[in-house]
């Protein structure tokens, strides 16, 4: 009898469990539907799943079983690299804030984009709540902008502003060169000319997943 057998047989057990992410998780629906895959995402209404093939299966999070619920609420997805320890999570994607004295809109955002994100688009109360909390009363640099047509205002993947969060009388677009947009010490919105060295000490940065 050959005594390496066993030991072959455990070395090709341990080789088959490894392949196995220790983030896939078996998901069970209401209906008793299920899929084993490693969660990727989540917003408060759906988590994203990635099975083994790679495909990825968004599930309302109603849909699953409590235990598989609670197990959502207190999971956060894996940072990307380049996200700092103390970024914010927030439906789908993460927030940070980098410091860096009297930066120009220019060198912020490509800072942003060298990272894997970009500035923060704030289209909705919940995101600026998130970016108003890191900013923490500082003006920063976030990710909208007038300058193709003035007046027109648009994130940097060319949707509209919808949400505004504007301080009185602005935007002024003042001497006809304001076509970016900040949060004021208030949290409130300016526009202002991307090379404004006034006071601006950082910008809020978003990573989508
Ligand atoms: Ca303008
Ligand atoms: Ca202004």
């Amino acid at each position: 009898m050959n005594r390496s057998l066993p030991i072959f047989l455990l070395i090709l057990f341990l080789g088959f469990i490894s392949v196995s992410p220790a983030s896939e998780r078996v998901w069970t629906s209401g209906d008793g539907r299920q899929i084993t895959g490693e969660p990727v995402n989540k917003t408060t209404e759906s988590v994203t799943i990635r099975v083994a093939n790679g495909d990825r299966h968004t599930i309302p999070v109603k849909q699953l079983i409590e235990a598989d619920r609670k197990f959502v609420e207190g999971w956060l997805p894996k940072r990307p690299f380049n996200v700092p320890e103390d970024a914010v999570f927030h439906e789908g994607s993460w927030f940070a804030i980098f410091r860096n004295h009297k930066v120009s809109r220019p060198v912020a955002a490509a800072h942003a984009k060298r990272m894997g994100g970009h500035l923060a688009y704030v289209k909705t109360i919940e995101i600026q709540k998130v970016v108003q909390k890191l900013a923490g009363g500082s003006q920063v640099w976030i990710g909208g902008s007038d300058r193709e047509v003035e007046g027109l205002w648009k994130w940097g993947d060319g949707e509209k502003f919808d949400f505004t969060y504007w301080s009185k009388g602005e935007p002024t677009n003042y001497r006809g060169r304001e076509d970016y947009v900040h949060l004021l010490k208030s949290g409130r919105w300016n526009d202002n000319d991307e090379h404004s060295g006034t006071a601006l000490v950082g910008y809020i940065v978003q990573w989508q997943l």
